[in-house]
């Protein structure tokens, strides 16, 4: 595979690829690098590869003619990236991507930029490496290549390495020991040396979950595998008391059909381990049983595993606490003023928290105008209110459920 970067200042760039990975490859030929320099196609007596901006500003900003000739000659042909704050972030994704491709041109900008019509004429893609500003595209451009020339075959040594690693299965590495054995007071952990492969491997994917949890919960919300493990073992519960009325009272609200329904469907698009109506009133109850009941007969007759059975009726919060086991309860509100001991967490934290645990989890929904908090016993955090444009959450307990499963569990882009 062949790069080429376009720079002002080769200079930084050439010591950068004489050793290590990337100058080993390159030594064995796997892949080829060449710069080329705009300066190198000006025709005036200064060399001038940057002019003003025209409408005035700060700065300057590089002509098109010479990085035009410089990237023309550089591509014959090839994919042209232009490295730049505005561009896609670069991900392992897409260096696998490139990796694929026979020959890329990089082309770093200095000063505030370049002109707008060499990207019209002659960028297929602008990168960016991160949302912090260098003040050039040099060092961008040896990220980008250092990660891509590392996928190129035969590159590295072993083929399974660059699939192993960090971000290859969306999650961050483990952590690695090597001698010695007993550095201080600190041993390696005794399980590395057990012998016992499939243990060290179940460990490894632990560490790595738990790592993930702690620095990126971000990452972790991605990780399809982890949000299906979670949502499995996670119950929705529609509360009907205690709940406020519009006056703050605590009162029994009723149930109504549309919420039976629409939760239940998006329990089930989720994957969830149930979906559990919470009512004093045995009437109540038995009419949420009857409505499933229709329901079940009506819309899935061949109902796959009785999908449906996954709803379910509680009496209250503590029997269907008892009835789990010591689940995880989370509470939710529209307000920031609700448990106002308790912890906030992001969907994406609370995913990664319970990532770690084996319990199962109860997320309370509210219905009326909110979860009585004062009568809640056992929850251990809440879920941040969702955030809409106007100051006030006119949503309904089933668009928010909803929302907050789909933060939770829904795929990400
Ligand atoms: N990830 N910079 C490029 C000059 C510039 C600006 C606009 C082209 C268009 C950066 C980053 C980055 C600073 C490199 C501005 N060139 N590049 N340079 N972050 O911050 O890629």
């Amino acid at each position: 595979m062949k790069f080429t970067v376009v720079t002002i200042l080769p200079e930084l760039i050439e010591p950068a690829l004489a050793a290590g990975v990337v100058g080993r490859a390159r030594e064995a030929g796997t892949i080829e690098v060449a710069t080329i320099n705009p300066r190198d196609f000006t025709s005036d007596r200064h060399r001038t590869v940057d002019d003003t901006p025209y409408g005035g500003g700060p700065g300057m900003v590089m002509k098109a003619e010479p990085l035009l000739a410089a990237i023309a000659t550089a591509s014959q042909p090839a994919h042209r990236i232009l490295l730049s704050p505005a561009g896609r972030p670069l991900t392992q994704a897409r260096a696998r991507e490139l990796a694929q491709l026979p020959h890329l041109v990089l082309v770093c900008g200095r000063y505030e930029g370049i002109d707008e019509r060499v990207i019209d004429e002659a960028i297929d893609e602008e990168l960016s490496i991160g949302d912090y500003v260098l003040s050039g595209g040099e060092l961008a451009a040896l990220v980008v290549l250092d990660s891509v020339a590392r996928l190129v075959p035969g590159v590295l040594g072993e083929p399974a390495s660059a699939d192993d690693e960090s971000h290859a299965a969306g999650l961050l590495e483990y952590p690695q020991y090597t001698r010695p054995p007993r550095l201080g007071a600190r041993e390696v952990p005794a399980i590395l040396t057990s012998g016992n492969h499939a243990a060290i491997a179940a460990w490894r994917r632990q560490q790595a979950i738990a790592k993930t949890a702690r620095q990126r919960p971000d990452l972790l919300a991605r990780h399809a595998e982890t949000a299906r493990a979670v949502a499995a073992r996670t119950h929705l519960a529609l509360v009907h008391h205690p709940v406020f009325d519009r006056t703050g009272s605590v009162v029994t609200s009723a149930l109504t059909n549309f919420d039976i329904h629409d939760l239940a469907r998006s329990a089930l698009t989720y994957g969830l381990a149930a979906y559990h109506i919470v009512t004093p009133i045995t009437s109540q109850r038995e009419k949420a049983e009857h409505v499933v009941k229709l329901w079940q007969a009506d819309l899935l007759p061949s109902s796959r595993g009785g999908a449906l059975a996954r709803v379910r009726t509680a009496e209250s919060i503590a029997a269907l606490v008892a009835e789990l086991g010591s689940p995880r309860v989370v509470a939710t509100s529209a307000r920031h003023d609700s448990f106002p001991n308790l912890p906030r967490r992001t969907p994406a934290e609370l995913l990664a928290e319970a990532a770690l645990e084996s319990t199962p989890v109860l997320i309370l929904l509210g219905t009326g105008h909110g979860l009585a908090h004062e009568l809640i016993p056992d929850v251990s955090c809440v879920l941040a209110p969702i955030e809409g444009a106007s100051d006030w959450n006119h949503l309904a307990v089933r668009s928010a459920g909803a929302i907050l499963l789909d933060r939770l569990f829904g795929a990400r882009g």
